[in-house]
């Protein structure tokens, strides 16, 4: 493998044999694929703490338009927001359901309080936000949450 750096890590017996028999379990061929993943996650974890975090993602909403003001809060709050949303897509999934996909970006803290805002709407139904850090490429996601 070419553009790695090699690392020793000392370990105690019994803590490599549970790190082998989780490795084994999970699939992985190798330690070292297991290793990275560990600290893949563990910089994921720290990215996820940090608010100021640029990240790109998606909200996902599924709402019944008949509701209350649903149709016009969701406008309403899209357009304050309009510099954090590039764009939307809209699908009608029967009568009354919609269901509308936000590409999103800007920082972890803002996107989160974005995507709370729009939850808490009543007739918001079903709500996902999902973040990617474009420096990383690590994913989170907060939901599926339920709204009545
Ligand atoms: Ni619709």
């Amino acid at each position: 493998m070419d553009n790695v750096t090699r690392i020793g890590v000392s370990l105690e017996p019994e803590l490599l044999e549970k790190f082998d028999h989780s490795l084994g379990k999970k699939g992985y061929n190798s330690r070292s694929e297991g290793i990275r993943d560990l600290i893949r996650d563990a910089l994921a974890e720290e990215e996820w703490k940090n608010p100021e975090q640029f990240m790109v993602g998606t909200i996902t909403l599924i709402y019944d338009h008949e509701v209350g003001s649903v149709k016009e809060r969701l406008t309403s709050i899209q357009h304050d927001k309009h510099h954090h949303v590039s764009t939307t897509i809209h699908v009608h999934l029967d009568q009354d359901r919609c269901m509308e996909i936000l590409l999103v970006s800007g920082k972890l803290q803002e996107l989160h309080d974005f995507a709370n805002e729009l939850m808490s709407i009543k007739g918001v139904l079903r709500a996902k936000l999902t973040m990617a850090s474009p420096t990383s490429t690590h994913m989170h996601h907060i939901g599926p949450r339920h709204y009545k």
